[in-house]
């Protein structure tokens, strides 16, 4: 049963276009030194690449590239490193794939030398809380997602005290809007995210799977994140990373379900496969 229509709505990304109104797969590829085992950064391209190819052909239409880790206890990055790590992957993916990229970056000059080098979403999950991160996506004018977090990664775990979750993560969403649409980022270039993982605990990130619908009130479209996170675990009882997966999936279904018109995951062909059964059932008028 579908419950809630998915916007009717383009995204323009440059010079490609995703329809929003079918929901769309997002394939996370991270190039930070835990993710990809070892060796140089020749290697790292390689493997890089060798990723996107697969998730690709599974069927992903966006691709999702990270060059910093976001974990609580994650070393920072310097912008030079983020930029070493982003900035080649993005110049091999645009020359050898035609594919939607977003890049998973807080720092404005990594996003716009990736923007120069081709990629056309800027994932944010400080939702453009850096400094001139507001003026340059404005002057980009390309999508941005802006994601619900509180205070930094190394702090957020102590932040996630709330009344009322949703309403909180709302409001919060709401000022970082207002924010954009102040500093000249258009209406159609916002995409919205609750943030699975970011300063909300286990109690918390259910409530807001089960409410996620009531964040279609501030109007624009929704991207969903929960792939292989903690929580997944915890619900699970203690499941290891690669356990995960089952109950992932669930929650993409119910996320699409309630709305969600961008699904970011890890695991790309099992999610292609739950949304393409999705995508068969009757649909409902907008
Ligand atoms: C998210 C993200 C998310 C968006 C990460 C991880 C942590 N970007 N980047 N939403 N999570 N928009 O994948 O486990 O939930 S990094």
């Amino acid at each position: 049963m579908k419950l809630h229509p998915l916007p009717k709505q383009t995204l323009v990304c440059g010079n490609k276009a995703l329809d929003l109104s079918s929901p769309q797969v997002m394939g996370i590829l991270n190039v930070t030194p835990d993710s990809f085992s070892d060796g140089g950064r020749f290697t790292d391209l390689n493997a890089a690449l060798k990723q996107a190819e697969s998730m690709l052909s599974e069927g992903a239409s966006i691709l999702d590239i990270g060059g910093e880790s976001t974990r609580p206890d994650a070393k920072s990055v310097s912008e030079q490193e983020e930029l070493d790590r982003v900035i080649p992957l993005v110049e091999a993916l645009t020359h050898r794939f035609d594919t939607v990229l977003s890049i998973d970056t807080s720092t404005p000059e990594v996003f716009k030398a990736a923007a120069q080098a081709g990629a056309h979403i800027w994932n944010d999950v400080r939702a453009l809380t850096r400094p001139n991160a507001l003026e340059v996506a404005a002057e980009l004018d390309l999508p941005v997602v802006l994601m619900h977090m509180r205070g930094e990664p190394a702090t957020m775990n102590d932040l996630a005290i709330y009344d009322d979750v949703m309403r909180e993560v709302q409001q919060e969403l709401k000022i970082r809007v207002d924010a954009a649409l102040a500093a000249g980022i258009r209406h159609e270039n916002i995409i919205l995210d609750m943030g699975f993982g970011f300063a909300k605990n286990t109690a918390q990130s259910l409530q807001l799977m089960g409410e996620l619908w009531q964040l279609h009130a501030l109007g624009f479209p929704l991207l969903m994140g929960i792939s292989r996170k903690r929580v997944l675990g915890e619900i699970l009882g203690g499941a290891a990373v690669h356990e995960r997966i089952n109950a992932g999936l669930a929650a993409a279904l119910l996320a699409v379900q309630q709305g969600v018109s961008i699904v970011r995951t890890h695991d790309v062909r099992a999610t292609v496969e739950i949304l393409s059964f999705y995508n068969q059932l009757p649909s409902i008028e907008s």
